[in-house]
């Protein structure tokens, strides 16, 4: 048994997350937030910003696995992706296990959170000096806004962002969505995380409000995290034209994702469905 000392996440002002720490790695104020890094009992070694889990050595399985693959195999033939956020690098490793992507772009804007990641978290920021990765820190915002007027246009974009607070906010509004939908290509595809369909159902109807606002087809899959808040979490997708029954099946070296764990992840529980009627 380890020393008495917790890391507690207040997940809503009614609800923490506890994990017992064996030891904090680092700490910091970056620019942008509060970083920290932790190694814990339960999960392994965790990453915080704003005090929020970001990721945990056990878990981040899960989420990397969904956001990434599920998008990758309903496009026909992803050859340009890009992440917005996900500084950690986990993203990124999952979407270049697709041999098809030529290139992966990772738009972060705290270089901090990548610098740290490559320090503490090597299996899940190695894929970031693959030669198909290319890492520009910048304002995602903007980087989004100028990819628009490219020749060369985006199959696959990916929000890996923090909660909508402070500077992520803009992340899950209309306005950069459309900026997406301009740099996408004709069957493009766009996944956000959208936080927890039991704590955070307010914010699911927002982000998918201002979705089908842009984007022709939207669509709402499941996963759990287990150390995100009430451990169930929800991803939106928007795309151009390729529907969900279309996913390729592919073969991939996994631990939750699988083509039957994606086509029943957009099976909806009747209480979410009806977030979903505006
Ligand atoms: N990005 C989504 C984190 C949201 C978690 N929210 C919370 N714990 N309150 C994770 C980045 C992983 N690449």
């Amino acid at each position: 048994m380890g020393a008495d000392i917790w890391f507690t996440e207040h997940q809503t002002p009614d609800v923490t997350l506890g994990l017992r720490i064996i030891e904090v790695l680092w700490q910091e104020d970056t620019p942008y937030q509060h970083l920290l890094v932790a190694d814990t009992e339960a999960y392994g070694r965790l990453l915080t910003l704003d005090g929020a889990v970001q990721t945990t050595d056990r878990d981040e399985f899960f989420y990397h696995e969904m956001i990434a693959h599920v998008p990758l195999t309903i496009h026909p033939h992803p050859q340009r992706v890009a992440v917005v956020g996900g500084g950690d690098g986990g993203v990124i490793r999952e979407i270049l296990r697709h041999p098809g992507v030529k290139a992966a772009h990772l738009v972060e804007i705290d270089e901090r959170v990548v610098a740290v990641a490559r320090q503490f978290f090597p299996e899940l920021s190695a894929e970031l000096d693959n030669p198909r990765a290319h890492v520009h820190l910048v304002d995602g915002i903007q980087w989004m806004r100028e990819q628009g007027a490219q020749a060369e246009k985006l199959d696959v974009v990916i929000i890996d962002s923090t909660d909508p607070v402070g500077a992520a906010t803009g992340l899950f509004g209309e306005a950069f969505y459309r900026s997406v939908y301009e740099a996408l290509a004709p069957d493009g595809i766009l996944v956000a995380q959208t936080e927890s369909p039991m704590l955070q159902p307010h914010l699911i109807r927002h982000a998918q409000a201002a979705m089908r606002a842009v984007f022709p087809h939207v669509h709402l899959y499941l996963a759990p995290v287990p150390t995100y808040p009430s451990g169930w979490w929800s991803f939106s997708l928007g795309s151009k034209g390729p529907q969900p029954a279309d996913a390729r099946t592919v073969s991939l070296p996994t631990r939750y994702w699988t083509p039957a764990i994606q086509r029943a992840a957009f099976v909806l529980p009747p209480f979410v469905s009806e977030l979903l009627q505006t």
